[in-house]
Formats: structure tokens, C-alpha cells, sequence
């Protein structure tokens, strides 16, 4: 009855990185983001079996559960498509009222972040950095720094992903890289 058991799941708190049962690990390669940049035809010259970020997952219930949580780590490589970062799909929520905890690990990154009327806007991220996504609110998380960056994140159990807002209508800026330094820069003046 009464015991004292070792837990299923660790993680590194150096790197974020996880072990042990009911993880899950995404690579996402150049080839899986087609028309995520605002360079296509860059993005589409470039090597196709490049890794620009792998996702970990501990996901202990059925995805769609409601009240559950979920436990995850991003690793973004660095570099850029062009001059824009490379960074995340990025994505609202089905249940697009939940919320979402992101923080730093390691490295230098944004957190970009649009509500439902496109207004776009980034957060610093750096190790120990804490943000807070409300509900209705897409997130994407961009590498601006020339090591890999790091990220956990919690989200309800519920939550899911919606990819086809983003897919189609984009956020409303970008992350780009001007005279070394990163740049938000919005849909109309780059013409996106
Ligand atoms: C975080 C969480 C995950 C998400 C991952 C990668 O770890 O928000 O839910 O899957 O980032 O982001 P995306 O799904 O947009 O590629
Ligand atoms: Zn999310």
C-alpha cells in the first residue's frame, strides 16, 4: 500500500533534456516547414534534411484529456532562411481559450506572439526567462542567438494544436536579422 516509488520521468536542468517513459520526441526538418518563411525559394535551395528544431514531450495522458498537463522541450538550431530566424511553426490552440507556461533554458531567443486581431508582438527569452501565453493568443518561438536555444513549456492537456490559422495568414511580423541585430519587422513593410 504505503510506498515510496522512483519517478518515471527526469529531466535535465542543464538542457532541458528529458528521459524515461511517456516521452516523445519530434525532429522538424527544413522539408517539414514548407512556406513557414518568408523566403520560400530560399528555404526550398536550402538542404532539405536539415534539423531545425526537435520538440520532447512528456505526455503521461491521452492528448484531448481534459484537465490534464503536458510537460515539453524545445531545442531550436541556429541559423536563418534569408535573414529571418529559424524558429517554430508556431500555433493557437483548438481549445483556443488555454493557456500556455514557456521559459528559457539556454541560449538567446524570442517568443512571438499575436492575438486574434493580428496584433503581433516578442518577448526575450534567455535562460531563467518566464512567459506567460493567455488564452487566444498564437505563439512561436524564433532563435536569434548563434547557439542552439532552449525552451520548456506546460500546457493544459486539452489544449491542442491549431497549425491551419498560421498556415495559411502567417503572424503579422517577422523576425529578421538586420546589421546583426534581430528585428521585428510587420506584414506591410515586408510585403508578406
Ligand atoms: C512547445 C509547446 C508544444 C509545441 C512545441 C513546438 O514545446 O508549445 O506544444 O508543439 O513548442 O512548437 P510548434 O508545435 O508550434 O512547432
Ligand atoms: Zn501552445
Amino acid at each position: 500500500m504505503n510506498k515510496i516509488i522512483e519517478p518515471l520521468v527526469n529531466v535535465d536542468l542543464e538542457t532541458g533534456k528529458l528521459s524515461g517513459k511517456e516521452v516523445i520526441e519530434v525532429l522538424k526538418k527544413l522539408n517539414d516547414l514548407k512556406n513557414v518563411f518568408g523566403a520560400e525559394e530560399v528555404r526550398a535551395g536550402m538542404d532539405q534534411e536539415q534539423v531545425i528544431y526537435e520538440v520532447q514531450a512528456h505526455l503521461p495522458i491521452a492528448e484531448g484529456t481534459l484537465a490534464g498537463l503536458f510537460y515539453g522541450t524545445t531545442i531550436i538550431y541556429p541559423g536563418k532562411v534569408g535573414d529571418e530566424y529559424f524558429m517554430t511553426k508556431g500555433h493557437f490552440h483548438a481549445q483556443s481559450d488555454r493557456a500556455e507556461y514557456y521559459w528559457g533554458i539556454e541560449g538567446e531567443g524570442m517568443l512571438l506572439l499575436m492575438d486574434k486581431d493580428r496584433n503581433t508582438w516578442a518577448e526575450k527569452m534567455y535562460k531563467g526567462s518566464l512567459h506567460y501565453i493567455p488564452a487566444d493568443v498564437a505563439h512561436r518561438t524564433v532563435n536569434t542567438g548563434d547557439s542552439r536555444f532552449i525552451l520548456g513549456a506546460c500546457w493544459p492537456s486539452d489544449a491542442g494544436h491549431n497549425y491551419e490559422e498560421i498556415m495559411q495568414n502567417g503572424f503579422s511580423a517577422r523576425l529578421v536579422e538586420k546589421e546583426g541585430n534581430p528585428v521585428l519587422v510587420s506584414e506591410q513593410e515586408v510585403g508578406l
